[in-house]
């Protein structure tokens, strides 16, 4: 026993003694690693939270300065439409004029399954606020290079459609605030409601105020496992603000990436900056992988129909009440019961001692 805890003792004894060493290393070489990493990512540009997707980044999806691979030649990635400038530092979707339109498209389908989309535009012009229009629209679409009323693209399409609507064409609207960013996943047979900012087939979205601001705008859309996120930095925090999340969204694969404006009676400039496109890697399970192959037509598990919302929340009301009612009478029903079987226990016991 005694030589066994002598043992122990020294063991302890040599770990408490190697400790500072060991911990004064391991400081050294934390140390050493931060001095690394502050380096790298001091050294690598502006945007460091880009930096850890880098790798993934596929060129081909995407546009950089100085867009060299815009163009009408047919070896050229993206192509453009409409009234579409390319500058050196943006490409002008349509300038601060009345009714134009431009788009630039992508001219190889897309089969990524998983991805993130990282735009840089801006949006700026001579008009006073709400005396401007009308926004930019972002696409991943069976059809590309159309014309039509959905920013500058047709209103009947086949995929996904996030929208930076900085005009409110519905004078009913009350309750959302403009710029307003929404998205849509069509199906080629439901219409964007122009009208109606698309109100009647939005999965919702979120106030930005991306128009005539100092800073950098950014929106961020990922796809992954079939949830649709969209993400703003538009407050020149360098920080993703939620502003879309809806799971059960289904797109087949081999469509194309676009980009499309237009103005109206109001107008803006609406340049873009960049356009990034990640490959996101994603394990996923047997059955995952068959269902991706059974999607051939978009769509939306569940969407909260904005005009019923209130019908529903009355609904859960009443269940709330319900359930409440149902426990309080078994909560009574309980009570009585112990009640009931106390008096017979102290019945018994009298008629024991009696
Ligand atoms: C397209 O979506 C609408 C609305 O969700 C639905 O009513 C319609 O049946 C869909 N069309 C097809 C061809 O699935
Ligand atoms: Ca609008």
């Amino acid at each position: 026993m005694a030589t066994t805890a002598m043992k122990l003792n020294g063991t302890i004894y040599t770990t408490v003694m190697n400790l500072p060493y060991s911990l004064a290393s391991k400081i050294r070489v934390s140390v050493l690693l931060v001095l690394i990493l502050t380096f790298v990512s001091s050294s690598s540009g502006e945007n460091t939270y880009e930096d850890n997707a880098y790798e993934f980044l596929k060129r081909e999806y995407s546009l950089t300065k100085p867009y060299q691979g815009l163009g009408s030649s047919s070896s050229s990635h993206w192509e453009f439409m409409g009234n579409t400038m390319i500058m050196p530092e943006h490409i002008r979707l349509t300038p601060d004029l009345q009714s134009r339109q431009g788009a630039v498209w992508s001219r190889i389908p897309c089969y990524l399954r998983d991805w993130e989309l990282r735009v840089q535009f801006k949006i700026h012009g001579e008009g006073k606020k709400n005396l401007n229009g009308d926004g930019l629209a972002i696409w991943l679409t069976k059809e590309r290079m159309q014309i039509g009323q959905v920013f500058g693209n047709a209103n009947l399409f086949t995929g996904l459609g996030v929208f930076v609507d900085t005009y409110p064409n519905d004078v009913k609207q009350i309750e959302r605030t403009f710029p307003f960013i929404s998205a849509m996943v069509g199906n080629g047979s439901v219409e964007y409601e122009h009208d109606r900012d698309g109100r009647s087939t939005d999965l919702g979205g979120c106030t930005a105020h991306v128009r005539n601001v100092e800073y950098d705008t950014f929106l961020l859309i990922r796809y992954m496992k079939n949830r649709l996120t969209v993400m703003t930095d538009t407050e020149g925090k360098h920080e993703w603000k939620d502003c879309l999340d809806m799971p059960g969204v289904r797109l087949p694969q081999g469509y194309h990436f676009g980009l499309s404006s237009a103005t109206g009676d109001l107008s803006d400039n609406h340049d873009v900056i960049s356009l990034k496109l990640y490959e996101l890697t994603v394990e996923r399970s047997p059955e995952e992988e068959e269902e991706q192959q059974e999607i051939t037509l978009p769509s939306v598990d569940y969407r909260a129909d904005p005009d019923v919302y209130v019908e529903d929340e009355g609904r859960s009301i009443i269940t709330v009440f319900f359930l409440f009612i149902v426990s309080v009478v078994a909560l009574v029903v309980v009570i009585v019961v112990i009640i009931f079987l106390y008096n017979r226990y102290k019945e018994n016991r009298r008629k024991r001692f009696y």
